[in-house]
């Protein structure tokens, strides 16, 4: 006999409670809007996931204005610029200076548990650790989400609309038929060894290293723990990286006049992040809306990522909520292409910070080239506004 499934009814059922899925809901609530998140990973693996760190000017506002700022205020480290390391010397970017902004460093993974609170307190319907995902009936008015919870039990959502926020790896994307999403990826030949340590920090801003070694980035997550990485191979075994190795490794990666002081500590999570480049279009099929890493990735190297999940998910917001409000669906309608347009700027921005920072293998002329640019965009006053406008993140869309 079939088994029966429990049978839930909603407006907006929202797949993965990263940093889209969450915000998505919240945004969500306070327009009075309906929704339910289900999960495949448990609250304390999503709280303690260690992800991004750098927040845009835009990110912390809306978190700010929806009510999940407050330990981000006393907490997150506000920063007025970053620095670009080249041949020997630091060269500072002042963000206030060129654009009036600022940015601040907070970890992901303390976001996410300032939304996970949130959404607890207001009673709001997550469900962790569910299994066996399935999108149906996006064609059609009234999608379903299927899933089994902890005891294998069967539930069904039936919902007005789905979104898509369960990242790169998610059913989501797969849920669109064959032929409808055209891809655009590009894959780097290097990745990330990101350690985070319990040492003081190397300096009080941001530090993107190029040197001849491969690239490194000098970031915190608080004045006691530091988020640092080495440019290292896609298939790097961290068995042949020893805590002494890193430190020696990162020291050198910093050698100049001016080479900041490293303190080294305990090293406390290690691991290897590929580089990419991936977007989907269009982001919408049906009543199915993707939204964040689910759609497109960038390579961390501009600190785009999470911002621009925020970003989908606040135009999605405000669409449903004119749809909810008077049935205008032009918003819905115009979702994919309202967020391509920034996803595109973020994915140029994102390649050419990569591209301008990372050791090629065997190409002289092109290390020649990435030092001109990084000579030009340290002394020109337009080009060093340009990465700062980027960096501290372009308006929302309205
Ligand atoms: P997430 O965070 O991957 O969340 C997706 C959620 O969906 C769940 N899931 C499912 N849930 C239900 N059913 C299924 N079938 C599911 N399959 C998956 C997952 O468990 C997860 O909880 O995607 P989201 O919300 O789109 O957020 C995107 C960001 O996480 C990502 O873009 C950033 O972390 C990227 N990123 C950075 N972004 C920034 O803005 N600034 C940074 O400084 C920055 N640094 C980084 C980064 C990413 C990095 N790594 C590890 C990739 C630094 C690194 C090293
Ligand atoms: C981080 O702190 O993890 C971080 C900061 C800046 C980046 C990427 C990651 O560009």
């Amino acid at each position: 006999m079939e088994e029966k499934p429990q049978v839930a009814r909603t407006q907006v059922g929202i797949v993965g409670a990263g940093p889209a899925g969450l915000v998505l809901a919240l945004l969500l609530r306070r327009r009075g809007i309906e929704s339910i998140v289900i999960e495949t990973r448990s609250r304390a693996y999503c709280e303690q996931r260690i992800r991004a760190g750098v927040l845009e000017h835009g990110t912390v506002g809306l978190l700010e204005e929806n009510g999940v700022g407050e330990r981000m205020r006393r907490e997150g480290l506000v920063h007025h610029g970053i620095y670009l390391r080249f041949a020997g010397r630091s060269h500072h970017i002042d963000f206030p200076a060129l654009t009036g902004k600022t940015i601040t460093v907070y970890g992901q993974h303390e976001v996410v548990k300032d939304l996970i609170a949130a959404h607890v307190a207001d009673g709001a319907a997550l469900h962790f650790e569910v299994g066996d995902v399935r999108i149906e009936g996006i064609d059609g008015e009234r999608p379903v989400i299927r899933y089994r919870d902890g005891s294998g039990a069967e539930h069904e959502v039936a919902c007005d609309f789905v979104a898509g926020c369960d990242g790169f790896h998610g059913i989501s994307r797969d849920a669109i038929p064959a032929g409808v999403l055209r891809i655009y990826e590009r894959v780097y030949p290097f990745a990330w060894l990101g350690i985070l340590s319990e040492s003081p920090p190397v300096c009080e801003e941001l530090i993107y290293a190029h040197h001849a070694r491969g690239f490194a980035l000098f970031s915190q997550r608080s004045p006691a723990v530091q988020r640092m990485y080495l440019q290292c191979a896609p298939d790097e075994d961290l068995g042949e990286w020893p805590d002494e190795r890193i430190w020696r490794e990162l020291q050198r990666r910093l050698e100049g006049d001016d080479a900041p002081n490293l303190v080294p500590g305990a090293i406390v999570q290690k691991g290897v992040t590929a580089m990419r480049s991936f977007v989907v279009e269009p982001m919408q099929h049906g009543r199915l809306f993707l939204a964040g890493d689910a759609a497109h990735i960038v390579p961390p190297t501009g600190a785009k990522g999470m911002n621009l999940a925020v970003a989908d998910v606040a135009v999605l917001a405000r669409a449903l909520e004119a749809f909810y409000g008077n049935g205008d669906t032009a918003a819905l309608d115009a979702y994919s292409s309202t967020c391509l347009q920034r996803v595109w700027r973020a994915e140029r921005f994102s390649w050419w910070m990569t591209s301008m920072l990372h050791r090629m293998d065997a190409d002289p002329f092109g290390e020649r080239l990435q030092l001109a640019e990084l000579d030009y965009v340290t002394s020109s006053r337009a080009a060093s506004q340009s990465l700062a406008e980027n960096y501290v993140g372009l308006p929302l869309p309205v």
